[in-house]
Formats: C-alpha cells, sequence, structure tokens
C-alpha cells in the first residue's frame, strides 16, 4: 500500500470532503481517503498496480474542485 498526500481547492464544508472521499473510495485500488479541510488536503492510501494518482486526481476534479498540481 502507498500512500500520497494531494493538494485540492475549494473544499470547504463536510459535503466536500463526504464528495472527495466518496469518489476517491469508489476508484479500484483506493483503500483509505481522508480530507483535512483546514489543510486542503486529501491523504490517499492506494494499491499503485491498481490505479494512478492520475486516475484519482480526475475523480476530484470530477466532482468539482481543483487538484493543485
Ligand atoms: Mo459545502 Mo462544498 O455547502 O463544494 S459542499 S462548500
Amino acid at each position: 500500500m502507498n500512500t500520497t498526500s494531494i493538494k485540492v481547492e475549494g473544499m470547504t464544508c463536510g459535503h466536500c470532503k463526504s464528495a472527495v472521499e466518496g469518489a476517491l473510495g469508489k476508484l479500484s485500488g483506493v483503500g483509505k481517503a481522508e480530507v483535512d479541510l483546514s489543510a486542503n488536503e486529501v491523504s490517499v492510501e492506494y494499491e499503485e498496480d491498481k490505479v494512478t494518482v492520475e486516475e484519482m486526481n480526475e475523480a476530484i476534479e470530477d466532482q468539482g474542485y481543483d487538484v493543485v498540481k
């Protein structure tokens, strides 16, 4: 299991947190996804042979948030 931290802009309330965590959780290969609202950051545990950071970025952007790359 790998861990990464993704910087995301625009997450302000608990529903944002749920939306992003839910979208990441749906991806096969993602274990735990946890949003830290005050840090504008998502920490994700994932299996790198199953899912890429690009796919995770896209899932976040599909929810309407901007990923800081
Ligand atoms: Mo809360 Mo997030 O009303 O885009 S869902 S700010």
